[in-house]
Formats: structure tokens, sequence, C-alpha cells
């Protein structure tokens, strides 16, 4: 049987070049490998305060993007977290298997609980990765592809199944979070100690940004002190950044790509490194346009529900049945 694939963007702004190294590249290998579960974590995206127009744009957007990275309806299962019930549901049952301990220790959510009020910190905040963990083990998934900041999410998650296992039998699949080795954790160009992240508006490059938008960004990105073009991230943050994001726009190895700026000054680098991004971002941005055009977003999406829903509905009765809920048609 051929392995299960599932991953997720949360639609809280504009997705960033982050996001597309980190996860949108590889969905177009991934659907040859296995079999892709692609979903729109909308409901993830409720734990922080959005406006509800912006919720719905910013939806159509990352199911435009996955089509544009070339994900294939035939091939892949691409939905709306929202749009499959069983996730609700399977989270009310998995919220007793994890504990207020382990979740306060994440560090997403002490980064983000950190910039708040303690009286605006709503629960779902804190009880998102019990949220994420039903979205894994709905779907039986192997491999999850994250980028580094969400890979402690799914360790929690193989917790939980253990967990689960240990006292009800073999009745979750466990997964395996899979983070690349080129571009795990892209940085801010503004402030590269920091993650490029969609709610963070400075230095950060938008998969919406024109190329002339995006050239201006890198040109202007912090470097470092010194003028060698090396790779040393604790010491050149931000030279180490962009040698990042060139190797994986070129879909090369970090050594390669510094062996390609050996002799090169800081300006020159940027521009190529500008250069990079625009080839790629650019005919990635012809499609996402015609996709939101010709709106053949919403037959994927249509397709995808139905897809989804079946897989999950079966793995969520396995789940009701493991616990003892009745089930009065058996
Ligand atoms: N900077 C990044 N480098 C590499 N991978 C990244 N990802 C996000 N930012 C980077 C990966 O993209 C996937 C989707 O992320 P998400 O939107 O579901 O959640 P996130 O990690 O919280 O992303 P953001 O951009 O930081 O969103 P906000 O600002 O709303 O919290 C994930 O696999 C993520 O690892």
């Amino acid at each position: 049987m051929s392995e299960k694939i599932l991953t997720g963007i949360k639609p809280t702004g504009q997705l960033t070049l982050g996001n597309y190294i980190g996860v949108l590249r590889h969905l177009k290998r991934l659907q040859d490998r296995g079999d892709c579960y692609i979903f729109v974590a909308d409901l993830h995206a409720l734990t922080l305060p959005i406006d509800p127009e912006v919720l719905r744009q910013n939806s159509i957007d990352v199911v435009a993007f996955y089509l544009a990275a070339g994900l294939d309806p035939q091939k892949a299962t691409i939905f709306l977290q929202s749009s499959v019930s069983a996730h609700a549901e399977a989270n009310a049952i998995l919220q007793n298997y994890l504990y207020m301990g382990e979740l306060s220790r994440m560090t997403q959510f002490k980064d983000k609980s950190a910039k708040m009020n303690e009286s605006a910190i709503g629960l779902g905040l804190f009880a998102y990765p019990v949220l994420m963990a039903s979205d894994i083990i709905l779907y039986d998934a192997d491999i999850v592809p994250v980028g580094e900041d969400q890979k402690q999410h799914v360790e929690l998650t193989r917790d939980l199944v253990n967990r689960f296992n240990n006292r009800y039998g073999e009745v979750l699949k466990m997964p395996k979070p899979e983070v690349s080795k080129v571009g795990k954790r892209i940085m801010s160009l503004s402030d590269p100690t920091v993650k490029m992240s969609k709610s963070d508006l400075k230095g950060d490059i938008f998969l919406k940004d024109d190329p002339k938008a995006i050239r201006k960004k890198i040109m202007s990105a912090v470097t470092d002190l010194g003028c060698e073009v090396k790779y040393d991230p604790e010491n050149k943050p931000g030279i180490s950044n962009l040698l990042t994001i060139y190797a994986a726009m070129k879909d090369i190895s970090i050594e390669e790509a510094e062996q390609h700026f050996v002799g090169k000054r800081y300006g020159e680098f940027k521009s190529e490194v500008a250069d990079a991004v625009i080839e790629v971002i650019e005919p990635f941005q012809n499609r996402y346009r015609q996709i939101i055009e010709t709106k053949s977003y919403v037959q994927a999406l249509k397709d995808g529900q139905i897809k989804a829903n079946a897989l999950a509905n079966n793995t969520l009765n396995r789940i009701k049945k493991a616990v003892g809920l009745l089930d009065i048609y058996e």
C-alpha cells in the first residue's frame, strides 16, 4: 500500500516565501510519491482573531497556491479542514489524551501567547496541537511534511498515538514528521534571527509580491559584517538565510550554492538571489492568477471534500469504537 502523506497551511495571512520553500515547492513531487491529503487549515486560522472576509479570501488563495504549485486534484485530495466535520469530532475525543503541561511547553504557543494579553489568549490557541493531531490521525498519515517550526507538534501527535494505542490496542497509525534538508526555517529578511512568517509584515517576501518588490526586498535584506558569502548561521545569519533561499530556488545543496558564490561580493550575490527567486515565483504567480480567474479551485475542493470525508469518517468510527462510544447501527 502506498504511504499516506498529509500537510496543511493556515489561511491566516499572505503566504510567504517561507511557506513556499518549507512546503509548497515539495507538493508536486509528493503527489507522485504517495497518497496525498493536502488541506487548508481554516479551523486553525480561528485560533487568533481574523476578519471573516479576510479568512475566506485567504482560504481561496491557499488552494489556488496548492494548484499553482502543481498539485493535481486527480492525484491528490485537496480540501478545507472545516468541510470535514470529523476533525472537530476527533478533536473532542483526542483532547483527553494530551495534557495541559505538555501543551503549555509548545514553542509556538509560548511565542504567540507571549505577545498577547493573558485575558485574550483563547483556549483554541492553547489546544492547537490537539486539533493538529486530529488532522494527522484521521488520515492514517505516515508522513507529515512540515517546516521545522511545526515538527514539535507532530512529535506530540506521536506521543498521543503511543498513549492511545497502549491503552486501546493498535488503533492509530504512527505518523512521522518530514522536514526538508534545505529551507526548513527561512528567516525574516529584516531580522534573520526570527522566522519569516505570515503575521510578520516587515522583511518578508510574500507570494503575491511583484518581481520589482521581491528584488527590492532582497537587495535591502540585512546582511552581516565581512564580505565573504559563507554559510554560517550563527555568525552570518543574513547571508546564510539568503544562501538557503538561493539553494532552495535552484534545488541544489547549500554547499553547491556556497561554491557558486566563491569570490563574489554581497551586491552581486543578492542580485543573483533575487533573479533566482523571481525565476521561480513569476511563473508560479501566473499559474495562480489563472486559477483564480477560472475558479478551478472550487471543483478541486468539492471533489476533495468527498474523498477526505470518506477516509476521515472511517478512522473516526475506529476511534469511537475503541474508546467505547456506542454505535446504534452496529
Ligand atoms: N519561514 C518558514 N520556513 C520554512 N517553513 C515554513 N513554514 C512556515 N513558515 C516557514 C511552514 O509552512 C507550513 C504552513 O505553515 P502554517 O501557515 O500552517 O503555520 P506557521 O508555521 O505558523 O506559518 P506562519 O507563516 O508563521 O503563520 P502565522 O504567522 O499565521 O503563525 C508549515 O509546515 C510551516 O512549518
